[in-house]
C-alpha cells in the first residue's frame, strides 16, 4: 500500500464502498451498470457530465449526427425496449440519442446509481484489500472490488496548439464542448478549423445560419454520403419483423454492422463493373461504402480505384474547379482515417457564403484578436469553431492518474503506446476493466456492438470470479506482450500506417505513433474472447 492510498484508507472507513465503480455513463456505462445490478452487486458510476450519454452529451455542436443507421447505433440486449423505442432519422442526430440514453437510464432505474457532475482524477489499487479507491475531484472517494473504466475513445477534446489562439476577442467553440444553450451565429463570420467528421458535419449546418463561413483545411476528408431520410412507418415495421435476424448479422460481423461485405477484390472486377457497384453503394448512402470491396484497406491499387471514384464525385458535386482540386485528398488512402458521412458536405463549397481556405497552400500563422491570419489573407472573425479533435482512445485514461499494484502509473505503463491484453485488463492493474478502448475493435466498428460485446464478456467474467470466490483478476505480462504484437501484427498488414490519423495518436504532438484500435474484426475478436474464458481465463490470473 502505498502512501496515498493508505492516505485515503483511513479516510475512507466513513465513506462509500461497492462491489464496482464505473467511470463514464455513455453506452458502455450504461449498460454495464445496468448488467451488474442484474447479477446483485452494489454499483456506482462517476460521470463527469450533467446528464447521462458519454459523447453524446458533450457533442452537441450544429450538424452533430451518427454515421451508423439508429436501428443498429442502439442496444439490443432488451428486445421489448429495441420494439417499443421509434428512431425518427435513418441516421440519428445527437439529441435524439441523448433522449435515447436518457430513456434508457429511466427505464432501468440507472439514475440512483450515477453520481453526475462527478469527475474521476485517480484511481488506486489497494494490494492489502484488493480493492479500487476511485477519487473524484469533487467528492470523496470511492472504494470498490472491480474498476470499469467506461470512459469512451473520444472523449478528451483536442484545443490546437495555434499561436494567438488565446487572444481572439470573439466566441470560441470546440465541437466536443458545445454550449447546452443557444449559440446564436446568425449573420456572423464565422470561421471553422477542421474537416474530420465534425467539421465536415458543422460545416453545412452553420452555412445555412450564419453570414459569411471560412473553412480552414488542413488534410481534406473523404465524405460519403449518408442518404438520411426520415423513418418510414413501413420500415419501422419491416425492421422491426425482422430485428432479431439483424442484430445476430452485426454481431456476427466484422464492423458490428451489416455493411454487405462484398469478399471479391476490387481489382478482380474491370474498371465499369466496379464504378457501378460503387456508384450504387454511393447512392445507397453510408458505411457500407467500405465494403464494396475486401481489399480497400489491405491494397494500394485496390484503394487507389476507389478513392479515384470518390474523388470524380468531389469534382462532379463541387462547381468551381479550385475548390474542388483543394478539396480531393490525395496524401493518404481512403479508408485510412475514418470516412465521414454526410449529405451536403462538399455541395455546401458551392454557396455563396462559404470559402475555403487551404492551409497546405496557405498555411495558417496565428490566430489573432479579431481572426486568423494565414501567410496570403488576414480572415476577419466574429467566432471560430474547433472541429480539432481529440486525444483519442488513450487520452481519457491516461489523464486520470490511475495506479495499479505497488503504485505503478498507468499513464507509465502507455508512455509507448497502450498495452493491454485484449483491450480489457492491464498487466499490473487487477480488477480493472477498460470497455471498448485502445486494442480492441472499438472504433472500427458500430461502437455499440462493440460495447454490448465487452460488458457481456466483463459481466461473465465478474460472475465467474464471485462464483468461485476468486478476490482478483489481472492478465499476465505474457499474454499482454503477446496481444500487443498481434494487435500491431495485424495493423501492420493493412494500409492504416499511410494516414497521420487520431487512430495512430498522429494528431497529438508527441504522442506515440501506435495503432491502438484492433483491426482484426469483430468476429475473430469475440471467438478470442469467448475462447479464453472457455479456457479457464487463459493469459489471466485468477487469485
Ligand atoms: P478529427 O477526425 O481528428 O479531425 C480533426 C480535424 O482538425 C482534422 O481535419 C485536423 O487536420 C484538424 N486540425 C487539428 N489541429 C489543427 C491545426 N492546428 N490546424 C489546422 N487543422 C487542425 O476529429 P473529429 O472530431 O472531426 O472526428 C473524430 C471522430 O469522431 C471521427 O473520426 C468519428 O469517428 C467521430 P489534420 O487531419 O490533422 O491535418
Amino acid at each position: 500500500m502505498t502512501a496515498l492510498t493508505h492516505a485515503r484508507s483511513e479516510q475512507l472507513s466513513a465513506e462509500h464502498a461497492v462491489d464496482a465503480v464505473i467511470v463514464g455513463a455513455g453506452f458502455a456505462g450504461l449498460y454495464m451498470l445496468h448488467s451488474l445490478r442484474r447479477q446483485g452487486l452494489t454499483v456506482q458510476v462517476l460521470e463527469a457530465g450533467a446528464d447521462v450519454g458519454g459523447t453524446w452529451y458533450w457533442n452537441r455542436y450544429p450538424g452533430a449526427r451518427c454515421d451508423v443507421e439508429s436501428f443498429d447505433y442502439s442496444f439490443s440486449f432488451d428486445e421489448q425496449l429495441e420494439q417499443e423505442w421509434s428512431w425518427n432519422e435513418r441516421y440519428p442526430a445527437q439529441p435524439e440519442i441523448l433522449r435515447y440514453l436518457q430513456h434508457v437510464a429511466d427505464r432501468y432505474d440507472l439514475r440512483r446509481d450515477i453520481s453526475l457532475n462527478t469527475r474521476v482524477s485517480a484511481a488506486e489499487y489497494d494490494s492489502s484489500s484488493d480493492t479500487w479507491i476511485v477519487q473524484p475531484e469533487n467528492a470523496p472517494a470511492v472504494r470498490a472490488t472491480y474498476c470499469i473504466m467506461a470512459t469512451g475513445c473520444l472523449s478528451v477534446p483536442k484545443t490546437p496548439d495555434i499561436p494567438g489562439i488565446d487572444a481572439f476577442t470573439g466566441e470560441v467553440y470546440h465541437t466536443a464542448d458545445w454550449p447546452k444553450s443557444d449559440v446564436d451565429l446568425a449573420g456572423k463570420r464565422v470561421g471553422v478549423i477542421g474537416t474530420g467528421s465534425s467539421g465536415v458535419q458543422v460545416v453545412p449546418a452553420l452555412a445555412q445560419r450564419v453570414g459569411h463561413l471560412t473553412v480552414f483545411q488542413r488534410t481534406p476528408a473523404y465524405v460519403v454520403p449518408a442518404g438520411n431520410h426520415l423513418v418510414d412507418a413501413d420500415t419501422e415495421q419491416a425492421v422491426k419483423a425482422n430485428y432479431r435476424e439483424r442484430r445476430r448479422v452485426a454481431r456476427a460481423s466484422d464492423a458490428g454492422l451489416d455493411r454487405n461485405e462484398n469478399p471479391e477484390s476490387a481489382l478482380a472486377v474491370d474498371e465499369d463493373q466496379r464504378n457501378r457497384e460503387l456508384a450504387d453503394r454511393w447512392r445507397k448512402g453510408g458505411l457500407p461504402f467500405l465494403g464494396a470491396y475486401a481489399d480497400i484497406l489491405a491494397d494500394q491499387q485496390a484503394n487507389e480505384a476507389v478513392a479515384g471514384f470518390v474523388r470524380d464525385k468531389i469534382r462532379e458535386i463541387v462547381s468551381d474547379p479550385d475548390t474542388a482540386e483543394k478539396l480531393i485528398p490525395h496524401e493518404y488512402p481512403f479508408g485510412t482515417k475514418r470516412p465521414c458521412v454526410e449529405d451536403n458536405y462538399y455541395a455546401t463549397f458551392n454557396r455563396d457564403n462559404v470559402s475555403l481556405v487551404d492551409l497546405r497552400r496557405d498555411p495558417l500563422q496565428a490566430v489573432t484578436a479579431t481572426g486568423v491570419r494565414t501567410s496570403a489573407e488576414n480572415h476577419e472573425l466574429d467566432a471560430l469553431v474547433l472541429a480539432t479533435g481529440f486525444d483519442a482512445m488513450t487520452g481519457a485514461l491516461t489523464r486520470i492518474d490511475v495506479r495499479g499494484r505497488d503504485g505503478a502509473a498507468l499513464a507509465e505503463k502507455w508512455d509507448a503506446g497502450p498495452r493491454t491484453y485484449l483491450g480489457l485488463g492491464c498487466a499490473g492493474f487487477p480488477n480493472m476493466f477498460v470497455l471498448a478502448g485502445p486494442q480492441s475493435p472499438s472504433v472500427l466498428t458500430n461502437m455499440v456492438t462493440s460495447i454490448e460485446q465487452h460488458v457481456e464478456w466483463v459481466d461473465a467474467c465478474i460472475a465467474h470470479l464471485r462464483r468461485h470466490g476468486y478476490r482478483s483478476i489481472e492478465p499476465t505480462a505474457e499474454a499482454e506482450d503477446a496481444w500487443v504484437e498481434h494487435v500491431n501484427d495485424v495493423a501492420g498488414y493493412t494500409l492504416m500506417h499511410h494516414a497521420n490519423s487520431w487512430y495512430l495518436g498522429a494528431n497529438v504532438p508527441g504522442k506515440p505513433r501506435i495503432f491502438m484500435p484492433y483491426v482484426g474484426g469483430l468476429t475473430g475478436y469475440e471467438q478470442k474472447c469467448n475462447d479464453v474464458a472457455d479456457n479457464d481465463y487463459e493469459g489471466f490470473v485468477l487469485k
